[in-house]
């Protein structure tokens, strides 16, 4: 059963989420079929894509398959998991995607539409980073895809509480490009992939990747990032990573104790 729906038009490519069950929660399989339809695009001579899901959603996306996160006693968020490989894959794609949002946005969804290049969204959209629901460790990769995208303040504000924020604040903050009607969205958004797609890709696919590199620049020591991993480790090896899990799959809020 296919779980995304591609399109091509003209010089776009459109990924569409259809998997409203799960409400397109990020699993293995649907990760595959956006990194396929990417490729896919490749030889098309595509020059902007658009991620969205279908018109009128309720839900974007409800972030990584809780049901594909280890037990414990492993990185849930590794370097070869399936979110961080999606991650990449936008970051390092060769033309602009833009995130075409309408509903609410969940936890590792809310990086995978930050990781897009350029974010429109209705104003009942929300966005919500939820790992501290779930007991997770955020990984350092994750982290500094939302503190380029996010005041550090609210970054803070976002993980501490895992509450939503509404589109009107994502505007405010520069987090999204622009803010458009349920019924204008597609038409402004296929409208700025057509204009991007009128310039030189080259031009643009080179600007995109110095961004990239730009943008992760940071002088991270070997001694600093395994401080950082020991602390990670200690995380999602704990009863509260653990109960966090437990308590989402038996539909029920957690208990944290901090262990
Ligand atoms: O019970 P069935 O089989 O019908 O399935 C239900 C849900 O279990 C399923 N579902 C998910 N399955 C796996 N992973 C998910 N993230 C996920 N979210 C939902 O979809 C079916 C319908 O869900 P239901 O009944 O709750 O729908 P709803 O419309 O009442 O509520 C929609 C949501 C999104 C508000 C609700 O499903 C929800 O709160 N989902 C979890 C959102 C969340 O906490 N996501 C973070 C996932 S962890 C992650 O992204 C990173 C690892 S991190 O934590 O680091 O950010």
């Amino acid at each position: 059963m296919a779980l995304i729906i591609t399109e091509k038009r003209d010089s776009t490519g459109i990924i569409t989420l259809d998997h409203a069950d799960k409400r397109n929660a990020l699993s293995e399989a649907l990760i595959q079929e956006i990194i396929a339809a990417l490729d896919g695009f490749r030889a098309l001579d595509i020059r902007a894509v658009i991620l969205r899901a279908q018109p009128g959603v309720k839900v974007w996306s409800a972030g990584h398959d809780v049901n594909e996160l280890p037990d414990g006693g492993r990185d849930p968020l590794g370097w070869n998991d399936p979110l961080r490989i999606l991650i990449r894959a936008i970051q390092e794609y060769p033309t602009p995607i833009i995130g075409l949002v309408e509903g609410s946005v969940w936890g590792g969804a809310c990086e995978v539409a930050m990781a897009c290049d350029i974010l429109v969204a209705t104003p009942e959209s929300t966005f919500a980073i939820t790992p501290a629901k779930l007991g997770v460790p955020y990984n350092l990769g994750g982290l500094m895809t939302l503190v380029n995208m996010i005041p550090l303040p609210i970054v803070k504000e976002m993980l501490f509480t895992a509450q939503p924020i509404p589109s009107e604040q994502a505007f405010n903050l520069g987090i999204i490009n622009y803010m458009k009607p349920a019924d204008e969205i597609e038409t402004f958004v296929v409208d700025m992939a057509t204009r991007i797609g009128k310039n030189s890709p080259l031009s643009i696919s080179v600007m995109k990747d110095a961004l990239r590199l730009l943008s992760s620049a940071h002088a991270v020591t070997p001694d600093l990032f395994e401080r950082i991993q020991g602390m990670r480790r200690i995380v999602y090896d704990s009863a509260d990573y653990r109960e966090g899990i437990r308590a989402f799959r038996e539909k029920r809020k957690p208990d944290f104790s901090g262990k």
